[in-house]
């Protein structure tokens, strides 16, 4: 699937829609899920154009794809979320496609905690 950069989280990124940033760096974007599954739920986005986790993993520099990941540890030390540092525990997930359910064709990872989780597979 091209890339289409109408998308809600690339108007994000453009400053053209509002959101509730948590952290940034040179390469991603983390902000508030705008319907939180959890008291914690922060979506973490690289700020290069990718469809999905495979574009992203397969397609991202190095460097984007250790800034995107530090990102998220940054976020969940932030949130309480590190379990060396005494969390509970946490969910993080993409959605991938029709059968992933995903939303948004921004490739973006949700980072979930702040309560018990439950099983995700059966
Ligand atoms: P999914 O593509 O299915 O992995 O989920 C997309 C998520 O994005 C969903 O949990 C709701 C969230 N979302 C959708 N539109 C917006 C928005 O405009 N702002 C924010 N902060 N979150 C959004």
């Amino acid at each position: 699937m091209a890339y289409d950069d109408s998308n809600i989280f690339a108007r994000i990124l453009r400053g053209e829609i509002p959101n509730d940033t948590v952290a940034e760096n040179e390469h991603a974007l983390a902000f508030r899920d705008i319907r939180p599954q959890a008291p914690i739920h922060v979506l973490v986005i690289p700020k290069g154009a990718y469809v999905s986790y495979d574009d992203f993993a397969a397609n991202a520099p190095d460097a984007e794809i250790v800034g995107f990941h530090r990102l998220v540890a940054q976020v969940a030390r932030s949130e309480g979320l590190m379990l060396a540092e005494g969390s509970a525990g946490f969910r993080a997930i993409t959605n991938a496609g029709d059968d992933g359910v995903q939303e948004v064709p921004h490739f973006h990872l949700h980072l979930l905690g702040g309560r018990p989780l439950g099983r995700m597979l059966a």
